[in-house]
């Protein structure tokens, strides 16, 4: 018996986001690409390992969480999971999920940054730069806007942090001879702009870690340092495949054939990912490819606006066809492209119903009436070459264009032949055919559009995951999971029956103003919560127990610039406070003074100590809290 051949392997990979906020349509459009490609691949005969993830730790993340009085762990699980709700909706067939909490990563990371400082790529010293105290954020002078932090305006200070650094100067020449010399990095326009504004400007040494948060994984052998986000995320994509820990996946899918992500992290994915393999001697990845970004009308768009792309409410209304083919088919894939509703409705009325829906029902309702659904192979007929051989160049074509990849353009394909099958029935005239009894040329014409209609179906279905399926049950057969009968001819015989359309013809008008009223909604409703968080009830007020406290101790937190420790007597017992008042005092001045304590607070961890309390501060136009001294002795009730 011969030996079944192998399939080829095919690894493809998303960005893995962050973990902070609700992905918008911007991460559903590379995801959904990355799934139209995979879905392809496996169709074509690959074996396809597709994997996305999150990106959870990280002074974001950390912020977001306390902004919203979590646990980093609760918050980013609340969001993985939302996260992953969104594929589920969007069809998206991935294989893998990534998350950088996950314990088998955080390990592999940890290990990574040993090997590497153990060869001497990763090194110890001293990052100095401007920073900025309330953001908690490092900038380099360029960074700065007008000599001030480029996220909220103020004033920032000259500061020297100690922080391990990668040693991407050492992998310049390989990495641009990468990047210059082979197809790794796609679209061109990405290799010109990595080349102009960072090689030919100099690597510099990359800071990789920090000690500003301690929302991350520790360096192994200094724990007071935090591995820093690329770190931790570019690696994600042999981590998730179990390297180093002796993976099988490893084994079989690494190097990755395609990564794929929006322009902004090019620079991360083509310059500093290669750097970190090449130090950690692994195999590159074969391509990169950044696509374009998707524009919300620049400045127009109000944040609450932003409500009415939001993927669920899209698919909950036009159906998960809709978006994904808006997604696929309306933006050249290299370049930026503008959303806006209309543009969505016009493709969903102009492509999928009009062209594409009308073609199937009209083709489906002749077949009932004149054959009562049965129609069978014809003898070939010159009048239909044309039509035939374009059925026939489909596949192909698709096929070149999702090896760029042009996803637009293998769409444009599909509908191209879609029209030409409209087309092909205004030219024959089925009806007249019926009226001067040519039966066998209705049945070769009728025939002609099933398998026209059919092919383009299998076509279809890396990109569409309802409307070809339904298709398949109209035209009465098993739908394929390959592409082998794509080709004009494949069927002897058809049994058809009519089905109900995916999407009926929108009113335009209608829908625009209706997302509108959901956009209005959604604002008034996010008024109303900030209100309503607002305002509180006097029984509120009262649920907070204030008490004076003596501060007999004070010290500073080891980790932490921002905090200090305190010991305070609340006239019963002493507790431990962990306060941000380090930026305004030093720990003595603080001993013997008084405070405002809120007594009744669940206790919590900040930098590992449990703080048993908060004390009231005043924060002014510098963003740096100062405490509320009252008078009074300890123990007193504040009210
Ligand atoms: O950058 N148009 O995560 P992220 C097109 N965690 N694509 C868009 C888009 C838009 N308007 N908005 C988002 C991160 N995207 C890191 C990545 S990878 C090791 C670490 C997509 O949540 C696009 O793929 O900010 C972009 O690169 C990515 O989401 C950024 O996701």
């Amino acid at each position: 018996m011969a030996a079944k051949t192998k399939k080829p392997t095919f690894y493809i990979t998303t960005p893995i986001y962050y973990a902070s906020g609700a992905l918008h349509i911007g991460h559903c459009y590379t995801t959904v690409a990355c799934d139209a490609i995979a879905r392809f691949k496996r169709m074509d005969g690959f074996d396809v390992y597709y994997l996305t993830g999150t990106d959870e730790h990280g002074q974001k993340v950390q912020q977001a969480a306390e902004q919203k009085g979590m646990t980093p762990q609760a918050f980013v699980d609340g969001l993985a999971e939302r996260i992953q709700k969104l594929w589920q909706r969007m069809d998206i067939s991935n294989d893998g999920f990534i998350r950088t909490t996950d314990k088998a990563h955080e390990k592999a990371i940890a290990d990574i940054f040993t090997k590497l400082y153990e060869k001497g790529d990763i090194y110890k010293s001293e990052y100095s730069g401007k920073y900025c105290a309330p953001c908690e954020s490092f900038w380099t002078s360029s960074q700065l806007v007008d000599g001030k932090c480029p996220d909220c305006g103020r004033e920032v200070q000259d500061t020297k942090e100690e922080c391990y650094f990668f040693r991407l100067s050492k992998y310049a020449d390989r990495v641009r001879k990468l990047l210059t010399e082979t197809d790794f990095l796609q679209p061109d326009s990405r290799v010109r702009e990595m080349v102009n504004n960072f090689i030919d400007k100099g690597l510099t040494d990359l800071a990789v870690t920090r000690t500003s948060f301690d929302w991350g994984i520790k360096v192994p052998f200094d724990p007071k340092h935090v591995i820093y986000v690329w770190i931790d995320a570019l690696p994600n994509y042999i981590t998730a495949l179990g390297y180093g820990a002796d993976g099988e996946k490893y084994k079989k899918y690494w190097p990755c054939d395609l990564h794929v992500m929006a322009k902004e992290i090019v620079r991360f994915h083509a310059i500093v990912w290669p750097a970190i393999l090449m130090a950690l001697d692994l195999p590159l990845p074969k391509r990169v490819y950044g696509h374009g970004w998707i524009m919300f009308g620049g400045d127009k768009m109000s944040k609450s606006k932003g409500n009415v792309v939001d993927p669920f409410i899209l698919t909950d209304r036009y159906g998960v066809d809709a978006l994904r083919y808006y997604l696929l088919s309306s933006m050249p894939f290299g370049d930026d492209s503008n959303y806006t509703s209309e543009l969505l409705l016009s493709a969903i009325n102009n492509d999928l119903v009009n062209d594409l829906g009308n073609l199937v029902r009209r083709t489906l309702a002749m077949s009932k009436q004149y054959f009562d659904g049965e129609v069978v192979k014809p003898q070939a007929d010159e009048r239909d070459a044309e039509y035939k051989s374009a059925i026939d160049a489909l596949a192909e074509k698709v096929r070149a264009d999702m090896d760029k990849p042009e996803l637009n353009k293998a769409l444009e394909k599909i509908f191209d032949v879609i029209g030409r099958s409209n087309k092909y029935i205004d030219a024959n005239k089925p009806w007249e055919l019926k009226k001067t009894g040519d039966t066998v040329r209705l049945n070769a014409v009728i025939y002609n559009l099933l398998e026209g209609i059919r092919v383009c179906a299998n076509m279809l279905l890396p990109f569409l995951t309802k409307y070809p399926t339904r298709i398949f049950d109209g035209l009465g057969i098993a739908e394929p999971n390959d592409f082998k009968a794509a080709k004009y001819g494949a069927v002897k015989q058809f049994k058809t029956t009519e089905i109900e359309p995916i999407l009926n013809r929108l009113d335009i008008k209608k829908e625009l103003a209706e997302l509108e009223a959901i956009a209005n909604q959604a604002e008034e409703k996010e008024q109303t919560k900030a209100e309503e968080q607002e305002l509180i009830s006097i029984d509120d007020f009262f649920k907070s127990e204030l008490r004076v406290v003596d501060i007999e101790a004070c010290e500073k937190v080891e980790k932490a610039k921002k905090l200090l420790k305190l010991t305070v007597f609340d006239g019963e017992r002493r507790r431990t406070i962990v306060s941000g008042i380090a930026m305004a005092y030093a720990p003595e001045e603080l001993v013997g003074k008084k405070a405002a304590l809120v007594a009744n607070l669940k206790p919590a961890k900040l930098c590992g100590i449990v703080s048993e309390g908060m004390l009231l501060c005043s924060v002014g136009e510098d963003g740096i809290p100062r405490l509320v001294m009252p008078t009074g002795k300890a123990g007193d009730k504040i009210c």
